[in-house]
């Protein structure tokens, strides 16, 4: 299979919104939502705190060392009996090369450097929430954007916006099994150049999914969803018998709404990270893509197959 066809063809030929072709372009990936931005949304917790959003802008770490050992000593508390066993098994490996300690919020790059080795992911730097779809396609290079700023500390147990603790805690211990992984770039490959009806279900399935996950293991159910990983109160809610919990699904999930302010009421239930990936390609299959496209590691690029 070769690469025929230069950028520019593919967006004079159909109405394709741009998507990223190198690793590089994630440059251009950048542009965050106003919504939860602590300087602009009222509702922001942090809104009228001036330190806050001093520090937020400077990302001044050692003032919330603290805190941070406080929530951390109550998530991983929980993990044992609420995490699913992949992200237990890979938050030890990270205790144990001293990577994470309750004690030390460890440096973006070192992370990184651990995730690329077990399964290519990369970190990269972002400054906040970012549009769904520069997001996703950020995962179709095994890129994930990463905040550097902590919640503020009035909410320790919850925040709306993505934090280094959801990152850290959340979603990198995910990201470091091989299966979580493939299917995670699986969503990112399904979103680039889809229109934008696709990506907002896409971004739900990611919801409901990488964000808001639960499994069956050996007969019980256990959390792999990183808002539920970095949510003390959120975690155990979701494993109790209050909300409503549905197959996953990726054609009903897709249409499921929710509300991105408090806890869930539905929870999509998998029964594999296999059989979740498996059932994205076939979701995949069923949106219209202009052509196909796969990405190749070692050029570190995505390739167009065909053009129809
Ligand atoms: N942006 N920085 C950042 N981190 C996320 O986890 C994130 C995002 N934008 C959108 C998003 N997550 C998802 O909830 C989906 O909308 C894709
Ligand atoms: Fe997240």
């Amino acid at each position: 299979i070769t690469d025929v066809t230069a950028p520019s063809d593919i967006n004079n030929a159909q109405e394709v919104p741009w998507f990223p072709r190198h690793i590089s372009d994630l440059d251009k990936c950048q542009h965050l939502l106003t919504k939860f931005d602590p300087d602009l949304d009222y509702d922001h917790p942090g809104f009228s705190d001036k330190t806050y959003r001093k520090r937020r802008t400077e990302i001044a770490n050692i003032a919330f060392e603290y805190k941070q050992a406080h929530v951390y000593a109550n998530l991983s508390g929980l993990y044992n009996t609420h995490a699913c066993k992949e992200h237990i098994r890979n938050f030890h490996i990270l205790e144990e090369e001293g990577i994470y300690s309750q004690h030390n919020l460890p440096q973006l790059e070192d992370v990184s450097n651990f995730l690329k080795k077990r399964t290519g992911f990369q970190l990269r730097p972002v400054a906040g929430l970012l549009l769904p779809r520069d997001f996703l396609a950020s995962l179709a290079f095994r890129v994930f954007q990463c905040t550097q700023y902590l919640r503020h500390p009035s909410k320790p147990n919850h925040t709306v916006e993505p934090d280094c603790i959801h990152e850290l805690l959340g979603h990198v211990p995910m990201l470091t099994d091989p299966e979580f992984a493939a299917f995670s770039q699986e969503i990112g490959l399904a979103s680039l150049g889809v229109s934008d009806a696709d990506i907002k279900k896409l971004a739900t399935i990611y919801w409901f999914t990488v964000e808001f996950g639960i499994c069956r293991q050996d007969d019980q159910l256990k959390a792999y969803g990183a808002s539920l990983l970095s949510a003390y109160g959120e975690l155990e809610f979701a494993l109790s018998d209050k909300p409503e919990r549905l197959p996953f699904d990726p054609i009903k999930t897709a249409l499921q709404p929710y509300d991105d302010q408090s806890y869930q009421s539905t929870y999509f239930i998998a029964e594999s990270f296999a059989d979740v990936q498996e059932k994205i390609k076939e979701y995949a299959k069923s949106i219209k893509h202009p052509f196909e496209l796969y990405y190749d590691p070692d050029q570190e690029m995505i390739k167009i197959q065909n053009i129809t």
